[in-house]
């Protein structure tokens, strides 16, 4: 059976798990305790020679890295989540790129220095703190602006690029973001957050956060 490896808070991870709930798959989700190092044992790093989560082992095939396994698990089902046409796929690819890497790269060092610096007892590095915050005034507009064109990320289709957004986007609340200025992308993520692709992940992001916080003490 396919095992995803991954930890409630990792949005690269829930993109994963909500990818396979999406695709109707059998999976057993194995949680990675990054706090207590599970992701640095000598076993871990034979999965991810970097040791991180995502990773997935399917049957014996093991890959690491969200955007590769979504795309795999996607086209493994022959999904229209990641369409088979050359242009709508590069379309949704284009997305999944702009998501990961300037939505998800600007969230994540804010989400890093509001949340888990000093979970970690990591100082904050306000000038990562305040470029998080610039490019997600940067990029967020753009996101808006499509979702406000098009039902969804990638056109009329709902394909692996919402979901990975709607991953990303997770935490915005728990960093301090405020997504409320952005009608098209609330509109968007509140009628995603009511399917079961993501209920099955968890009740939010929210919620899981706060029940690693409580588990912490
Ligand atoms: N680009 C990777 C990012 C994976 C990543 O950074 N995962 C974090 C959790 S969100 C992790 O495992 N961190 C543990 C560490 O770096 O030690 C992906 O999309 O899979």
């Amino acid at each position: 059976m396919l095992k995803i490896y991954g930890a409630d808070l990792s949005a690269p991870a829930n993109k994963v798990r909500m990818t396979a709930n999406a695709l109707d798959l059998d999976y057993e989700y194995i949680r990675v305790s990054l706090r207590e190092g599970q992701n640095r044992t000598e076993q871990f790093l034979k999965l991810h020679p970097a040791g991180k989560v995502p990773v997935i082992d399917d049957d014996g095939f093991v890959l690491f890295e969200s955007g590769a396994i979504i795309k795999y698990l996607a086209a493994r089902e022959s999904s229209p989540l990641y369409p088979e046409d050359i242009e709508a796929r590069a379309i949704t690819d284009q997305w999944l790129d702009f998501t990961a890497i300037h939505v998800g790269g600007a969230l994540s060092k804010v989400l890093f220095n509001r949340v888990f610096a000093s979970f970690t007892k990591v100082s904050v590095d306000e000038r990562s703190l305040s470029d998080g915050i610039k490019f997600l005034d940067r990029f967020l507009p753009v996101i808006d602006r499509q979702l406000s064109q098009n039902k969804y990320l990638a056109g009329k289709q709902f394909s692996l690029a919402d979901i990975a957004l709607l991953a990303t986007i997770d935490p915005a609340e728990a960093a301090g973001i405020d997504l409320s200025g952005y009608d098209h992308i609330v509109e968007w993520r509140q009628a995603l957050k009511k399917k079961d692709f993501y209920t099955k992940c968890h009740a939010s992001y929210e919620a899981a956060l706060k029940n690693m916080m409580a588990g912490a003490k």
